[in-house]
């Protein structure tokens, strides 16, 4: 989920919010630099109007703690039918109150719109793909070596790409934010304006605290990330896994719990074991692009896919005269897109589909390849 929007300290913020943390249409999301939250943020306000019209208030109207008391009593059903424990409720109703400084923060993140010009991943991957970020990387590489060695051979995940999550979501722990999720959340929903998004995550939320996840855990970025991975909490309930053997999937006091509910992600988003993310290549000046432009029209994330080529084998490619550049190889059957993203004949990659999972992950180009590049630098 990157773009400080949800409330941490990081300067590249989740749009995880989106589900963007859940697998396949979960996705956790974050998207500064591709100002993919942007796109999301406008496609999120239509269906906010379009579905949400009939059920969900613009702005609460009286915008007073008793309108915000009877919010949270009409989501007593919809708890109930999750399982939730009117005794949960009690307990936590009777303490919130609505957080005026994360409806400024939601109201004030950066626009763009879906036409405003794409940045250079240049100037991004120098300040996101560090040499203190990779250093930090391989001490938590070697630090963790035997239960990523262990989840590898479970999941088919590679070690250095959980890593490489744990490194770009919160810099290895460091800052994994202190919002109250609950009273965020709940502030989000009642206030409205992207109800259809926040509600779920505070339901899923509530689940959390019922199914005995300490209320003290459940803090972390305004719009909901949590823990080392910034999972929004429907994420959490999906694929968060126990990966130190105590029966608790304690995502943000584990490493070992958030290293094997990052891989357990990746599992459910389709990661295909023994196949690279991708690789970085040199393409020869007089590339005819016209050939190679994709003619599927993404369903998701328009602006990230449709940077993307079609896909075509290594061999192919290799006919082309698009060439790895690296130590990197992929096999000549693999099927790879290309991505330059910063046009013609600068840095240029081709993207497996387990580059498509990292997207899964957080639909960002600059994301996705930030965390391919560490990844790789970490194991070096
Ligand atoms: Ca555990």
């Amino acid at each position: 989920m990157n773009a400080k929007d949800f409330g941490s300290s990081s300067s590249m913020q989740p749009l995880r919010i989106m589900g963007i943390h859940l697998p396949s249409g979960l996705c956790n999301n974050r998207a500064m630099a591709d100002s993919f939250r942007t796109i999301l943020a406008s496609l999120l306000l239509t269906l906010t109007v379009t579905v949400g019209g009939s059920s969900a208030p613009a702005v609460a109207q009286d915008g007073g703690n008793g309108d915000f008391n009877a919010y949270l009593q009409s989501l007593r059903p919809k708890a109930r039918a999750m399982g939730i424990a009117d005794q949960t409720l009690d307990g936590v109703f009777a303490t919130l109150t609505p957080n005026q400084r994360v409806i400024q923060l939601d109201q004030n993140q950066p626009g763009g719109g879906a036409y405003s010009p794409i940045p250079n991943f240049e100037p991004y991957r120098r300040q996101h793909v560090d040499a203190a970020r990779i250093n930090r990387g391989r001490v938590a590489y070697q630090a963790n070596r035997a239960r990523l060695t262990r989840i590898e051979a479970e999941t088919g995940v590679p070690e250095e790409i959980m890593v490489a999550i744990f490194g770009h979501e919160t810099n290895y722990g460091s800052y994994t934010g202190d919002f109250d999720l609950i009273r965020s959340l709940a502030t989000l929903s009642w206030e409205g304006r992207r109800r259809a998004l926040f509600e779920p995550e505070l339901l899923a939320t509530l689940k959390m605290l019922d199914n005995g996840v300490p209320r003290s855990r459940l803090v972390g970025s305004w719009a909901g990330a949590t823990g080392y991975p910034q999972f929004l909490p429907s994420v959490y309930l999906k694929v968060a896994k126990d990966g130190d053997g105590d029966g608790k999937a304690d995502i943000w006091g584990s490493e070992a719990d958030a290293l094997a509910s990052i891989a357990n992600y990746f599992v459910q988003a389709g990661w295909r074991k023994g196949q690279p993310w991708g690789v970085a290549v040199s393409v020869p000046a007089g590339l005819n692009r016209a050939t190679i432009t994709a003619k599927t029209n993404p369903a998701r994330c328009p602006r990230v896919f449709n940077r993307h080529s079609r896909w075509m084998t290594m061999a192919e490619w290799r006919r082309l005269g698009v060439m790895p550049s690296g130590a990197g190889a992929l096999s000549d059957t693999m099927l790879a897109t290309l991505l330059e993203p910063d046009g013609p004949g600068k840095t240029a990659y081709l993207l497996t589909s387990n580059y498509r999972a990292i997207l899964d992950y957080n639909c960002s180009n600059f994301y996705a390849l930030s965390v391919g590049l560490l990844a790789d630098a970490v194991k070096q």
